[in-house]
């Protein structure tokens, strides 16, 4: 069932395309990376712009950028051990400064002190621990000249005739040019990339923006130098059949399965663990373990993964608190990984029970019930009795018990025919399933 607009870019069909994304729709969880001179400013990825600094001033990030602790071994077996398949890290952020040897700016890695491409070292040590790798790469660049100056842009400006002086003379070709250009840097240098997720389309999400960069080009482009990546949907292209795969809802629960024009569409939240991207010492916002676990969980449920993101601080180093998040993720998912992992929305008959959450793993017909409250003793699965053959606590694997619908004389309730019973013991176990 492929427009015109699809067969066009990607030349394959729904099949295919499920196929290219097997890997990801697997994986359900991975870590995002927001890595910058921002991150020793230590108060936003946005620094820049929100206080107005112009890149003369900012220049001094860079002289001083020399992350002489930065270990992406440790980084890749943290993820792991929390559970995450993949990793996505910003090769270059709205800033302008690119994590990786470039050609064609001089605003990069390896010519500040720390002098070594940290891209290359990054892919190397995530593949060594078998995550597959991503890379997050900003169609904005506020240092470039040719870039256009907007709202959006660090320059204090005031009004349109002030923004039209500014940008007169800029070549918005030769910007188009250099964010291919380095585009193709990332997609060439550093063998087979997995995923690309480029950022962004504002301010208008689906419109002019996505002309601007030629965005069109841009995909054929990625797609012709990595036949096999993922690409996310934020070059400005709103039509699902041009040619990106899934659709990334920012810091927000989604509350169904994403659909555009009647068509699911895969999806990924990206959700930080206190609230800006980049490292911020002073944020006192930070999610506790339930949250991150009920959010991946909530996210799975309906279809989609989850991408969580971590701010090293400006020496590669992360903080004690996600430090601490990822290792209590990893603790549960050491248990409970199979709820998660090539698990989706179950079927649409079947009705979770109160407080509770449903995931099933279509391949193994496994269906998963995350109990957000213990119940005592008796849970009721209703119109399940023909659907269940066995169940399991997750974490010990001891058989639970399958009844008839248990009714107290005095407290008489009226059951459908097809509703059970599971027996849970009444102590709630120790730990958390
Ligand atoms: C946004 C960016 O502006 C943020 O800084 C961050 O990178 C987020 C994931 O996407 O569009």
């Amino acid at each position: 069932n492929l427009t015109n607009a699809q067969k066009k870019i990607w030349d394959e069909t729904d099949a295919e395309k499920e196929k290219r994304l097997e890997w990801w729709t697997e994986a359900r969880f991975g870590m995002f990376i927001h890595w910058g001179l921002y991150s020793q400013a230590a108060r936003h990825e946005w620094v820049q712009k929100k206080e107005r600094i112009p890149n003369e001033e900012y220049q001094k990030y860079f002289d001083l950028f020399n992350p002489d602790l930065y270990d992406p071994t440790e980084w890749a077996k943290k993820a792991k051990a929390a559970g995450m398949k993949y990793a996505v890290i910003t090769t270059k952020h709205h800033e302008g400064f690119t994590l990786f040897d470039s050609k064609y700016t001089d605003f990069k890695i390896t010519n500040s002190p720390y002098g070594k491409d940290a891209i290359q070292e990054w892919v190397d040590a995530f593949r060594a621990e078998g995550l597959k790798v991503g890379f997050y790469y900003s169609l904005l660049d506020w240092h470039h000249p040719d870039y256009t100056i907007d709202r959006n842009h660090p320059m204090s400006v005031e009004t349109q005739k002030e923004y039209d002086k500014l940008n007169k003379g800029k070549d918005m070709d030769v910007y188009r040019q250099y964010l291919k250009d380095q585009v193709t840097e990332i997609l060439t240098n550093y063998g087979k990339i997995d995923l690309l997720w480029l950022d962004y389309s504002f301010p208008d999400p689906f419109g002019k923006s996505g002309e601007d960069w030629d965005s069109e080009g841009l995909l054929k482009l990625v797609r012709k130098l990595q036949p096999e990546i993922i690409i996310n949907d934020r070059a400005g292209i709103k039509d699902y059949a041009g040619g990106w795969d899934y659709t990334t809802p920012e810091q927000f629960k989604v509350k169904k399965w994403l659909e555009y024009e009647g068509k699911r569409v895969p999806w990924e939240t990206c959700q930080t663990f206190s609230g800006s991207w980049g490292y911020y010492r002073d944020e006192h916002t930070w999610k506790n373990k339930r949250q991150l676990l009920t959010l991946l969980i909530e996210s799975v449920s309906k279809g989609g993964n989850v991408l969580l993101n971590v701010g090293p601080t400006g020496r590669g180093t992360f903080d004690y608190r996600v430090d601490n998040a990822l290792e209590g993720m990893g603790e549960w998912m050491k248990y409970n990984d199979r709820s998660i992992y090539g698990a989706t929305q179950a079927p649409d008959d079947i009705k979770a029970p109160d407080n509770s959450i449903l995931t099933y793993n279509p391949k193994t017909n496994r269906l998963y019930i995350h109990l957000l409250d213990y119940p005592i003793k008796y849970l009721l699965l209703e119109g399940m009795k023909d659907k269940i053959k066995y169940a399991q606590f997750l974490h010990d694997a001891s058989e639970l018990e399958i009844s008839e619908p248990y009714s107290h004389w005095m407290h008489k309730q009226t059951f459908g025919e097809n509703d059970i019973n599971l027996i849970l013991p009444v102590n709630k176990p120790n730990v958390e399933i």
